[in-house]
């Protein structure tokens, strides 16, 4: 029954990441890897390795067949995803499940709930999570599109049910092009994912991006641990993220929180979750729920102290959360940058051999990265190779705290976006906490001219 090897179907700093909590779990792992991967950090950390493909994550970290085989050669009674590939591939979990390992996430059924966001919607709302107005479920009819726009008043934004990350979004402005935007986004959405339904929400013309971290036990019981803050971002790939929110009362956090957690609670859910709001004047409104955990979870554990891996572990054997709600308390400030081996202004990725490196260190400094000198860095996954997770008391000394860290940081033989982090902590808005999720692409555009 209790859980002792893990198949961790992931590579990078979160395979290393998921590595950690097992071990300190007494739980042996699994590595899987691409024969890109022979050579990577989570393989050499692992109790065992299997190699499972070629470079290409269809053929590898993608591939169902491989991985349910490493996972029953190598005695694995559980897998943890991680984040991105298989995470919220609901089938994927439902085959885990019926070659009885366990299956360290939601309830295939959230998964696939979630992952078609008319569906994301209609059962948020049901539970009483307040929506950006907008259509109530997906349209196909242009006249009926009208009357809902003419209602919420334009602009409005057209998006794919099957999109996600901002994919096939198109922003409207008045009546005159709404049927041929619907048009187009219909068509991009059936060539990208194979499903042309839409549907039609209010634009927010300058919001934050600000999302609540929640867990399940799969038993009716749920907690929030608060909000990330996640607005600077670049073509919907975030750069730098905080907990909690700057702008983010703690009543608001409990009102907000209790929301999500109650929402929870009524479905049951199991294991990690995000749920996403835009923030705009005040006001809540949800875009998306996450099924997994995410990348800039350390920010939550940060100002929690909760081990949200453990937990996700925890609750896939059938226990219970270690913490209630009454027991969490938020302290200090964290922020999360996310180091990738791009050029730091084009953005233009740069793989190839790490030829030295140096990790920051100290007091309330930590970093998730499977680097090492002498590593190179492949061309054929995503380019974040660690991330800097910074804590401090208050958000100016945590401030502090990261310029000093991002000073020790030593990367060589690859660009990387180090100095971009360094000079956004030169920015008064971003000082101040005052940006929403264009303010990065403005700068940018205006640093250029
Ligand atoms: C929006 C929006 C404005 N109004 N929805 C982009 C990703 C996807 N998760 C939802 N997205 C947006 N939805 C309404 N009604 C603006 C965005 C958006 C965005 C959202 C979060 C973080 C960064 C973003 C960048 C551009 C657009």
């Amino acid at each position: 029954m209790s859980i002792s090897r893990i198949l961790i179907a992931n590579r990078g700093e979160i395979a290393l990441r998921i590595h950690r909590a097992a071990h300190e779990m007494g739980i042996e792992t699994v590595a899987v890897h691409s024969t890109a991967d022979a050579d990577a950090m989570h393989v050499r950390l692992a109790d065992h390795a299997v190699c499972i493909g070629p470079p290409a994550a269809t053929d590898s970290y993608l591939n169902h067949a491989a991985i349910i085989s490493a996972a029953e050669v190598s005695g694995a009674d559980a897998i943890h995803p991680g984040y991105g590939f298989l995470s919220e591939n609901a089938k994927f979990a439902e085959i885990v499940e019926a070659h009885d390992i366990a299956w360290i996430g939601p309830k295939p059924e959230h998964i696939r709930t979630m992952g078609d966001k008319v569906e994301a919607k209609r059962t948020a709302g049901a539970l009483g999570i307040p929506l950006v107005p907008g259509s109530d479920g997906a349209v196909s009819d242009p006249d009926e599109a009208k009357k809902i726009a003419a209602e919420i008043g334009y602009p409005v934004i057209i998006k794919a049910a099957s999109g996600g990350g901002g994919r096939g979004m198109k922003v409207c402005e008045s009546e005159e092009t709404l049927a041929s935007l619907m048009q187009a986004a219909g068509n991009e959405a059936k060539s990208a994912f194979g499903d042309a339904t839409v549907y039609i929400e209010k634009y927010l013309g300058n919001p934050r991006h600000i999302e609540f971290q929640v867990f399940g036990d799969g038993k009716g019981n749920a907690i929030h641990l608060g909000e990330r803050d996640c607005s600077l971002q670049r073509r919907h790939q975030k750069v730098l993220e905080e907990a909690p929110s700057p702008i983010i009362s703690d009543e608001e956090r409990e009102r907000m929180g209790e929301v999500c957690s109650k929402a929870m609670r009524d479905m049951g859910y199991r294991g990690a979750g995000t749920i996403e709001f835009l923030w705009e004047n005040g006001e809540f409104y949800f875009i998306e729920m996450n099924t997994r955990l995410q990348v800039e979870h350390p920010v939550t554990e940060a100002i929690t102290g909760v081990d949200l891996v453990r937990e996700q572990i925890r609750i896939a054997d059938g226990k219970p959360l270690s913490v209630s709600q009454g027991e969490l308390e938020f302290r200090g400030h964290a922020i999360e940058c996310r180091i990738n081996a791009e050029d730091p202004f084009t953005f233009a990725p740069s793989p190839g051999e790490v030829t030295y490196y140096h990790a920051s260190g100290g007091l309330h400094v930590r970093v998730d990265s499977g680097l090492y000198a002498g590593y190179r860095i492949p061309p054929y996954y995503d380019s974040m190779i660690a991330k800097l997770i910074v804590y401090g008391r208050t958000r100016e000394g945590c401030i502090m705290r990261l310029r000093r860290a991002l000073e020790e940081m030593v990367v060589e033989g690859v660009k990387t976006n180090i100095p971009l982090h360094q000079e956004l902590l030169r920015q008064n808005d971003v000082l101040h906490g005052d940006y929403s999720i264009k303010w990065l692409e403005d700068w940018l555009e205006k640093r250029e001219g």
